[in-house]
């Protein structure tokens, strides 16, 4: 791990918000993410499932965490099950936690190795009615693999089927939402090494170099600041590119006189941040390409002001299309016809900004979150609107995260980023 150890208070917190929400006699389960395999002997690099990290701070391979609240006696009430390492294992397999580690880490005093699993849950199972499973009820996951949390759930349901099933999922959609405040710290930190590889880009862009060399700055960048890199793939689209809500490509030069659409953020120690700017290639908006940045700026800076406690998220997409429809009217892009006439499942402003204004930022890049009940402080949301016009040639994204307040605007954790065109405009000049 690259990151600085989390302080192991985090995690204590995090199991006892869980654990009050649990049911008598039961227990709960989660399951690290496998290694993927490509090929041959190659994987993909590990990434771990952000439930069992949030909840241990474990941030290995095949990895189990047992909790069990009202468990007969007092060590079995948070457990760990780890691969098992040793000296020899570490020479080959490189440094894994031991157990000693794991506690300082956790603060889970009762570390087993893996393979002690199956005979220490069966006499857990004896004294337990419930077991929480865990699966994944995202509202924008898709997910085709078999994870190793899937594989242990068909196991378990094959071997314990007189148990009472109950869902972690809504628990820590709730618990996951709201954030401590390390956890802020934490996102801070992933923002604040997002904006060293934003500047970074902002002295390097000049015209005809590729979209692929923005990328390779910001790499450079985040990984000596140590993050493991990109929260997500990174979308770096320049000219229409900017206007294909999910180019990935970056493959393409960028022309003088364009704009570059730069959605692009770190990741440090798990915990994302997400971030879009767009800048001209030439160092220089033209007056038109201006206008349309100032609007989506005025658009970003005035939905913000609306993330407050007790705020509705489908609410507040409507106030949100309501300031978009009046910068397209002042734009010239959309006229009074268009919006009298608008089929109301579809705004007219949709055609030129179709995508949702904010998500849950957090572990995951899109978080945790139940979107039909009302924000709480402490809740980090992305505000991302956008104009794009395909057929000038460009789209502008513009994309903070903040951090809702008990009272009062949100906290924007992205706040020293350039985003005024001035600043910007002198930046690459300077
Ligand atoms: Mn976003």
């Amino acid at each position: 791990m690259k990151y600085h150890q989390i302080d192991r208070d985090l995690f204590i917190k995090n199991r006892s918000k869980f654990m009050a929400q649990m049911k008598p006699k039961s227990v709960a389960i989660f399951n690290s993410n496998d290694i993927y395999p490509i090929s041959a002997d190659s994987t993909m690099p590990f990434a771990q499932h952000r439930d069992i990290f949030y909840l241990s701070g474990v941030d290995q391979e095949e990895s189990i965490l047992l909790l069990f609240p009202d468990a007969p006696y007092e060590h079995q009430r948070e457990m760990l099950f780890l691969k098992e390492t040793n000296d020899h294992i570490a020479v080959w397999e490189g440094e894994k936690l031991t157990k000693e580690r794991a506690l300082a880490v956790s603060g889970i005093k009762t570390v087993y190795w893996l393979q002690e699993f199956e005979k220490v849950l069966f006499e857990l199972m004896t004294h337990s009615d419930t077991i929480y499973i865990n699966t994944n009820e995202h509202y924008r996951a898709t997910v085709e693999t078999e994870t190793r949390e899937a594989r242990f759930v068909k196991w378990w349901k094959e071997k314990y089927p007189a148990h009472t099933v109950a869902k972690s999922n809504p628990i820590l959609q709730r618990i996951r939402s709201i954030k401590e405040s390390e956890e802020i710290d934490l996102i801070q930190q992933a923002c604040n090494i997002t904006e060293k590889g934003f500047r970074r880009v902002l002295s390097f862009v000049k015209p005809n170099i590729m979209e692929y060399e923005i990328e390779a700055e910001f790499i450079h960048e985040f990984v000596r600041n140590r993050s493991k890199g990109f929260a997500y793939t990174p979308i770096i689209g320049s000219g229409n590119n900017a206007n294909v809500l999910h180019y990935i490509e970056n493959n393409q030069q960028c022309k003088a006189g364009d704009l570059i659409l730069i959605d692009a953020g770190a990741e440090y120690a798990n915990y994302s941040s997400d971030m879009t700017r767009t800048i001209p290639v030439s160092g220089k908006y033209n007056d038109r390409q201006k206008a349309v940045y100032n609007a989506v700026l005025r658009v970003k800076n005035e939905a913000t002001k609306m993330l407050l406690p007790g705020t509705l998220w489908k609410q507040y997409h409507i106030e949100v299309g309501k300031l978009m429809t009046s910068e397209l009217l002042g734009l010239g892009l959309i006229d009074k016809a268009d919006v009298q006439n608008e089929n109301p499942d579809w705004p007219a402003y949709k055609k030129y900004f179709m995508h949702g204004t904010s998500h849950h930022m957090g572990l995951d890049t899109h978080d945790y979150g139940i979107l039909t009940e009302p924000m709480q402080a402490n809740m980090v949301f992305t505000v991302e609107p956008g104009i794009y016009i395909p057929a000038e040639g460009f789209g502008i994204r513009l994309e903070d995260d903040v951090v809702i307040q008990e009272s009062g605007e949100p906290f924007n954790l992205m706040r020293n980023i350039p985003i005024e065109v001035d600043e910007i405009e002198s930046l690459m000049n300077s």
